[in-house]
């Protein structure tokens, strides 16, 4: 007979903390959120440690190189998508890994026989308002100019009117030579009173743009996630079919850490591809397996070598796994019996496996939770897909803003290898949707927001680490009732727009 778990499967929804003894020295400001990534043994520490407890999905609509810039300076990783070809995604490893502080690759192109109708459009959808004019429309094409938005006058020009006719022309401009410094850049930026600096290679293509705004770029960065050779730290998704060829690849472009991404992570095939890596690399590079949602996955995993092991089946908020295969578990319960494992399989082999909970956050509160269950780190997709770092479009729809958020089991995505189940090439049926979330502006001042209500519930419980919040947190079941007696009620709330 089947075994039956009689014990409801719980959401991170229907749990609250209750509060310890807060010090007068237990303040936000001295909450380390500091958090190990990959295993380590006792008395040791991780050789990589998150400044902030966050991972970006391994998501087309979430993690390009883009985002994990973004993140790598939050002190946060970015695990690049694999549903592309490995080409592609090595690329994205070593523009992340080439990424010079203040140096920004232009993410807003145009070509100068447009119109200033599509320099309109592409503002809106990218959000930003400094514009490249190469010959092709590309990042890194002929340099011929730039448009802002001093260029044109939406009351008097039309919007048919050639972009050519209104961009500032290269020959008006001052340019920066590729391989210009930091320093040197500013210096130019300051003696011509400018906001934006291209620099150009000895073919006139455009390489990156220097922002004035983003002068004293590192003091803005103070958790900024580095190498030993002082570049951004990056990961990368991949699965268990092209391992042998995706993953020399995506080590020679300089990954520091990979993730195996599935869905279903409790299988021989994960084990065939962590033992390869670690053949192969001999721990040179980290490598995250998953997903489980119980001690036995965990073990599983644990045993073949994983360096971190991701908890969660089906909890996505564009994943409809649960719905379409009947595979899955409430995502609080899953994370708390992988966290007695872990530690279990801690106390036994003196060895700690970091774990991350995946998907289902909704709210930041459900980060502090997760957290105090035994979380070392979360991944996030929604969270981040609503931000202009995100790879896709920003929307207007109706009176508001959103951006595209697809699931990788999606027919849009077609990631098959991450559905796999060892039979054809094809996804046959899906298992994510397509959506939009809401536009939310930009990474920084979100996650500034979000830490700090992490850092300060940490205070309400006395504490001022994560392990010290898994140690000593305390946390309640609540009813249906209670929930509702969490939000405003039985009140009428004033509407704040009018
Ligand atoms: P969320 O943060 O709730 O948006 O969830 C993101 C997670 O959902 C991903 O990290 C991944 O584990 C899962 N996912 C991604 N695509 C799909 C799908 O199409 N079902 N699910």
């Amino acid at each position: 007979m089947a075994t039956i778990i009689n014990d409801v499967s719980r959401t991170f929804s229907e749990y609250l903390i209750i509060p310890g003894l807060t010090a007068v020295d237990c303040t936000p400001d001295k909450v380390s959120l500091m958090t190990p990534l990959v295993k380590f043994k006792k008395g040791e520490s991780s050789r990589i440690n998150l400044k902030t407890p966050f991972v970006s999905a391994i998501m087309q609509s979430v993690s390009d190189d883009g985002m994990a810039i973004a993140l790598a300076k939050e002190g946060g990783v970015s695990f690049i998508f694999g549903s592309q070809s490995i080409e592609e995604q090595a690329k994205m490893v070593k523009k992340v890994k080439k990424h010079k502080a203040g140096f920004v690759e232009s993410r807003a192109n145009i070509m100068p026989e447009q119109t200033l109708q599509d320099v309109i459009a592409l503002k809106e959808e990218t959000g930003f308002s400094t514009i490249g004019v190469t010959s092709d429309g590309s990042a890194n094409g002929k340099f011929l100019g730039i448009v802002t938005g001093r260029d044109y006058r939406l009351s008097k020009d039309s919007l048919d009117k050639k972009v050519k006719e209104f961009m500032t022309p290269i020959e008006n401009l001052a340019v920066g030579e590729y391989g210009i410094s930091l320093t040197e850049a500013n210096d130019i930026i300051w003696d011509h009173k400018l906001n934006t600096l291209p620099v150009i290679d000895k073919k006139q293509n455009l390489k990156y743009f220097v922002f004035r705004k983003d002068y004293d770029n590192h003091k803005e960065y103070p958790n900024e996630l580095l190498d030993d050779h002082k570049r951004l730290i990056v990961g990368a998704g991949i699965n268990t079919r092209d391992f042998e060829e995706r993953v020399p690849a995506l080590v020679e472009a300089g990954v520091d850490v990979l993730c195996i991404d599935s869905s279903d992570g409790f299988s021989e095939w994960q084990k065939i591809t962590i033992e390869y890596i670690k053949e192969h690399y001999k721990g040179k590079v980290a490598v995250g397996a998953g997903n489980v949602v119980d001690k036995a996955g965990f073990l599983y995993l644990a045993e073949a070598g994983a360096d971190f092991v991701k908890v969660g089946v089906g909890g996505g908020s564009i994943c409809i796994t649960r719905e379409q295969k009947g595979i899955g578990r409430g995502q609080a319960t899953a994370l708390i019996e992988v966290a007695e494992a872990r530690d279990e399989y801690f106390k036994k082999t003196g060895e700690y496996i970091p774990i991350c909970s995946d998907g289902g956050i909704v709210m930041d509160y459900h980060m502090t939770l997760a957290l105090a269950m035994g979380a070392d780190f979360m991944m996030m997709g929604r969270y981040f897909a609503r931000f202009d770092e995100s790879p896709t479009r920003k929307l207007l729809i109706g009176s508001n803003y959103v951006k595209e958020y697809w699931g990788e089991g999606s027919n849009r995505a077609r990631n098959w290898q991450r559905y796999d189940m060892g039979g054809k090439n094809s996804l046959k049926f899906e298992e994510g949707v397509d959506s939009f979330v809401p536009y939310a502006g930009k990474l920084k001042d979100n996650l500034d927001i979000t830490t700090g209500k992490i850092k300060s519930t940490m205070c309400s419980c006395g504490v001022a680490t994560i392990s010290a919040l898994q140690a000593e947190a305390k946390i309640t079941l609540v009813s249906s009732t209670s929930i509702i007696e969490g939000g405003a009620h039985d009140v009428i709330v004033k509407d704040t727009k009018n």
